[in-house]
């Protein structure tokens, strides 16, 4: 089939993120892609398999690389006119109410016209379940009389499921501390096995100083902390910074309090990572120990990666995110012991800014503890559920 996806980049890496692991997912399915996007700069780090060439029947290039996708310019499909050959595809994807452009829609009018399907954002709230799949007909403009689908991501048989690629589960089995030390050496990490690894990707306002403060007073041997680039990489540096104009005031006595450990800041190394491409971006996630993720895909592959997580989720200004976090960590942690589940809830809260954070985390330094195993079980769970693509493909050929 021959589907067209929308990107409109609102802000972040999410809604290409997703976009683009959607496309890819679809393409090595066999099918054709045209992911138009308003902004494809961040596809020069997140796939830079792509390449852009000028293109006979549309005005700007278009970029391929990916098997089975080409990245179109959405001004490209806002400026058609009468002249270009263009014929939308047998589905038409509209990613988180992007609004489609006018004479893409006018296109659409046809006697069997396409799926048209929105795509919306993932959450674990039961208004999910209800509203996934209801139709809306479209009265105005150039798509009246055209009809539109919801089609909502969630955690349950009554949803629409979450991406995850057909090998994906093949290629995590792949990944013993042999292949884990030979990526994190490539990346410039000296990982010896008995070392931790814990990656942080997050937002400004997460409390990262008072994480790296509590790693650093553990006297674990080595722990790696990798910064992603942007806002963790800049709350290490300045964490870091503060530290060495700690140690350097005169007369400055050890900084912890009598009883307390005092920091062990050489057994803390911290690493600043560039922009990864998406498919390096698991490797990342399976080579840690502990992840902090941030948004929604980078949360989901967390899931996938099966490792103890933290998600620090994208705050909306009337505060839904709380709920929306809250519903997610019930489902998450439904089969949890409750002290377990407990301590990972006041972590997860305070590491939002919804709490205060722990004065210590839940164990999670090899895979005997609680939280691993209970993390790898509630994978276990989720890996039962269809996956997102499969799903799509069902609803837009069976249910139409
Ligand atoms: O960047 P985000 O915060 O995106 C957010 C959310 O999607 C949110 O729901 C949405 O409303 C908002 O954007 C507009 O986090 P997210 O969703 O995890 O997207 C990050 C993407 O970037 C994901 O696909 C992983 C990818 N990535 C890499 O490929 N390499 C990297 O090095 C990093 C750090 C990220």
């Amino acid at each position: 089939m021959l589907w067209d996806l929308f990107c409109r980049v609102i802000d972040n890496f999410g809604d290409m993120g997703v976009c683009w692991r959607l496309a890819s997912d679809l393409g090595q399915r066999g099918h054709q892609v045209r992911l138009w996007v308003d902004d494809a700069r961040i596809l020069q780090w997140m796939a830079p398999q792509v390449s852009w060439s000028a293109d006979a029947d549309l005005g700007q290039q278009t970029g391929r690389g990916q098997a089975g996708v080409t990245v179109c310019h959405w001004a490209d499909a806002e400026a058609l006119s009468d002249a270009h050959p263009l014929v939308p595809g047998d589905v038409v994807i509209e990613t988180f109410g992007c609004h489609l452009p006018d004479a893409f829609v006018a296109r659409m009018q046809r006697p069997s016209p396409p799926q048209w399907v929105n795509l919306e954002y993932l959450s674990a709230e039961d208004y999910v379940e209800r509203s996934h799949g209801l139709p809306s007909p479209v009265w105005h403009g150039p798509g009246a009389g055209l009809r539109k689908r919801f089609y909502y991501p969630g955690f349950t048989p009554a949803t629409g499921g979450l991406l995850r690629e057909a090998d994906l589960l093949a290629r995590r089995a792949t990944w013993d501390d042999t292949v884990r030390q030979t990526w994190l050496r490539q990346h410039g990490i000296p990982w010896a096995p008995g070392d931790r690894v814990v990656y942080i990707f997050c937002y400004a306002n997460a409390p990262v100083d008072a994480l790296l403060t509590h790693l650093a007073a553990s006297p674990h041997p080595v722990t790696h902390v990798l910064l992603a680039h942007g806002h963790a990489t800049e709350l290490g540096h300045a964490w870091e910074k503060a530290q060495t104009h700690i140690a350097a005031l005169p007369h400055r006595e050890p900084q912890a309090a009598p009883g307390e450990p005092r920091a062990h800041l050489n057994a803390l190394r911290l690493h600043s990572l560039p922009a990864l491409p998406q498919a390096e971006f698991d490797h990342l996630l399976w080579s840690s120990d502990l992840n902090f993720v941030r948004g929604e895909d980078s949360a989901v592959r967390a899931l996938w990666a099966g490792r103890p997580h933290v998600w620090q989720i994208y705050e909306q200004d009337d505060g839904v995110h709380a709920d929306k976090l809250d519903a997610f960590m019930n489902r998450w942690m439904r089969d949890w012991p409750a002290q377990l589940s407990a301590d990972v809830r006041a972590l997860w809260r305070g590491w939002n800014g919804l709490g205060p954070l722990p004065a210590s985390l839940p164990a999670w330094q090899s895979p005997q503890t609680g939280w691993a195993q209970h993390t790898l079980d509630s994978h276990q769970t989720l890996l039962k559920q269809t996956d997102l693509v499969t799903q799509l493909i069902h609803f837009v050929t069976q249910t139409g």
